[in-house]
């Protein structure tokens, strides 16, 4: 792309002397350190060194970022963000010694969930996750994924899939839809989780139909499906063309992984439990591995995902909330930055292309994730002189402007 005086329909502007971490090479952090960017419409025109800025570059505005940091836009590329109710009374139960297995296995847990989605209007979800999103859009996240989940019949999966569709359309955010009806069984299909996954296969399709739909989702475990279950469900979304990805090995190892990176898998999340053979499969996959530590410290879990076996296996790895009522309420991706290097002892760089470029590669979307030209102009200003110190702090929101699309949010 020209920078001179190319005739443009987009405007172009130049974001001058800002620190970069770009994430765009191996070198620590992609890191340029008086650096400058220009975003034309919704795209990185170039990002390079202030200093190599071409001399006759004409552009519609100039803005001076006076060294601030600059990073990619955050991606968060596990959210359970649609849903009705909460589940406060349910984490007192379990201070109380009730565990998450056997609050589940009573018909709390999901299910209670559930009946609270099913009594909610349309506008009501939807305005209860733009509530929610909008939290997370505060410190920077340009892009979530939001799965169905808490419908577990067709017409409700498809209101939660549409109220995550809308976020899209009335705020200034990317929202990438997978569909989990596979989440829990539902009471009406008591006993009869193969009757369930064989509606479940058969609401896809309409769900695609309707644009409802990016990819699809499977909790496979003991108190979730069989691998058996979300192999026929993943057979479907293969036939239709639809990525899949899993909640994997996150309280057992069901094998899940292996079975998910068969299907070329875009990630498995959790991943506790996963076996060397389980990390063998994704590697040779390319799948990416989510690791989500809000539902390893909600749920005081104590066996760590295997993550030195997966950094020498070369396993991507990403880092998201997992936000939803049961297992992850938590409504900071940055805060996860701190607890996946705390907890996981992930380094912070790790950390932080865990929440940009290997999240978006969790996503199938190449287009984000680093500072480069030819990418999303999507990034974030911060009041920090390097994004160790947002892994390194923890409850401090340090965000101070974003940029979606080339276009500058307005923060309140
Ligand atoms: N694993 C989780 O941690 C969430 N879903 C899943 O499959 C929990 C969802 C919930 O408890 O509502
Ligand atoms: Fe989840």
């Amino acid at each position: 792309m020209s920078l001179r005086s190319t005739p443009t329909t987009h405007k172009r502007t130049c974001w001058r002397h800002a620190r970069l971490a770009t994430f765009a090479s191996g070198s620590p952090w992609g890191w340029i350190d008086d650096g400058a960017v220009i975003t034309e419409g919704a795209q990185f025109a170039w990002v390079g060194a202030d200093a190599g800025l071409p001399p006759d570059l004409q552009v519609d505005d100039e803005v001076d970022l006076h060294r601030a940091l600059v990073t990619p836009g955050l991606v968060d590329a596990h959210t359970h963000l649609v849903y009705g109710g909460d589940r406060a009374g349910e984490f007192e139960q379990r201070l109380q010694g009730a565990t998450y297995e056997e609050i589940a296995r009573a018909g709390g847990g999901i299910r209670s969930t559930v009946a609270a989605t099913r009594a909610s209007s349309d506008d009501a979800l939807f305005e209860s996750a733009a509530r929610r999103a909008r939290i997370l859009m505060a410190e920077g996240v340009t892009t979530i994924e939001v799965k169905s989940g808490y419908g577990l019949a067709e017409v409700h999966e498809a209101r939660c899939l549409a109220a995550a569709r809308r976020l899209a359309h009335e705020l200034p955010l990317d929202v990438r839809t997978t569909s989990l009806a596979a989440h829990a069984l539902p009471s009406e299909f008591a006993g009869r989780p193969d009757d369930y996954i064989d509606a479940a296969i058969t609401w896809l399709a309409g769900q695609q139909a309707r644009g409802l739909v990016d990819a699809v989702d499977a909790f496979c475990d003991t108190i979730g499906f069989t691998p058996a279950q979300t192999e026929r469900l993943f057979t479907e979304a293969q036939r239709l063309g639809l990525p899949v990805k899993l909640h994997a090995e996150q309280l057992s190892d069901q094998d899940g992984a292996a079975l998910a990176a068969r299907f070329g898998a875009l990630s498995c999340d959790h991943l506790e439990h996963l076996s060397a053979r389980g990390i063998a499969a994704m590697q040779q996959a390319g799948t990416v591995a989510v690791l989500l530590p809000g539902a390893y410290y909600f749920l005081r879990e104590t066996k760590l995902p295997p993550v030195a076996a997966l950094r020498e296996a070369g396993v991507p790895i990403a880092i998201a909330t997992d936000h939803n009522p049961g297992s992850s309420p938590a409504l900071s991706l940055v805060l996860m930055l701190n607890m996946a290097c705390t907890l996981f002892r992930l380094t912070p760089e790790e950390a932080w292309r865990g929440v940009t470029v290997h999240a978006a590669r969790a996503l199938g979307l190449p287009d984000r994730g680093t500072l480069a030209a030819g990418q999303r102009a999507d990034f974030a200003v911060w009041d920090a002189e390097h994004p160790r110190e947002m892994a390194y702090r923890f409850g401090h929101n340090p965000c101070r402007r974003v940029v979606h699309a080339g276009v500058e949010r307005t923060m309140r």
